[in-house]
């Protein structure tokens, strides 16, 4: 068969202690032992709260920095999507780890599929205190003093900010699960008709979906990877060749 490629989203981590650092740390290592190194795709929130290079992040996470590198040494392609909690992620993770970056939707041809890839945070046009946050953050203005203001300070704010968004979208999400698959559908649907993909893979809504559309012109596979917050085990995705399927992690 073909090469491999790998898609995770929407780990949350907040440290390498807890059980989906140590499931993530085994899943990297496994990675370095194949024979032909995979790509690996990062859709977004890997982390509960990234912001530029700062030095606390960098240590905070440290047991990830070896088998990454391995994986970019060995001939990986490493690609990481910018969510709403991991933002402004070149310092590091372009400069030093040799991930391309991403901060909106980008098409791709990925095993036999035309594949769109994005975090998902655009998915919810209703989201209008969110939109506000997304373009303050990402202003041209804000986005130096990301980079100049210390990293536990970008730490202090971070934790404030997903206390609060954790607790909303939890209850938010158990009551509207039916809800947020439609809105995941209905995106998938959009966007298609500006133009048009074979698979499309998002994460963000936190609500695990593998589905076959039909009511377009071709059979569209619409996948969202969920989050591992609320999966046992935690789940990732494959593509190689035209075979698509789910990896339990342990
Ligand atoms: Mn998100």
């Amino acid at each position: 068969m073909g090469h491999k490629a790998y898609f995770i989203s929407d780990i949350h981590l907040e440290n390498m202690q807890e059980r989906n650092g140590q499931i993530l740390l085994r899943f990297l290592h496994s990675l370095t032992a194949e024979k032909e190194a995979p790509d690996l795709f990062f859709l977004g929130d890997i982390f509960d709260f990234w912001l530029s290079g700062h030095e606390v992040f960098i240590r905070k996470f440290e047991p990830l920095w070896e088998p990454l590198l391995l994986l970019k040494a060995r001939g990986s392609r490493l690609v990481y999507f910018e969510g709403n909690h991991d933002l402004h992620l070149h310092p590091f993770w372009e400069k030093k780890l040799g991930f391309e970056i991403y901060e909106e939707a980008q098409y791709m041809k990925i095993g036999d599929y035309a594949v769109r890839l994005e975090h998902g945070d655009l998915m919810n046009p209703q989201d209008i205190d969110y939109l506000r946050w997304r373009a303050f953050s990402r202003h041209a203005i804000i986005e130096p003093w990301t980079h100049i203001l210390p990293g536990f300070f970008w730490q202090w704010v971070g934790n404030k900010l997903s206390q609060k968004s954790r607790k909303k979208s939890r209850t938010y999400r158990s009551r509207n699960e039916e809800a947020i698959r439609e809105m995941i559908r209905v995106h998938a649907q959009n966007v298609y008709q500006k133009e048009p993909f074979d698979l499309i893979i998002s994460g963000h809504m936190h609500v695990k979906l593998d589905e076959t559309l039909t009511n377009l012109d071709r059979p569209v596979r619409n996948i969202n990877l969920g989050s591992w917050l609320e999966q046992d085990p935690p789940k990732a995705l494959k593509i190689e060749g035209s075979d698509i399927s789910w990896i339990e992690l342990k």
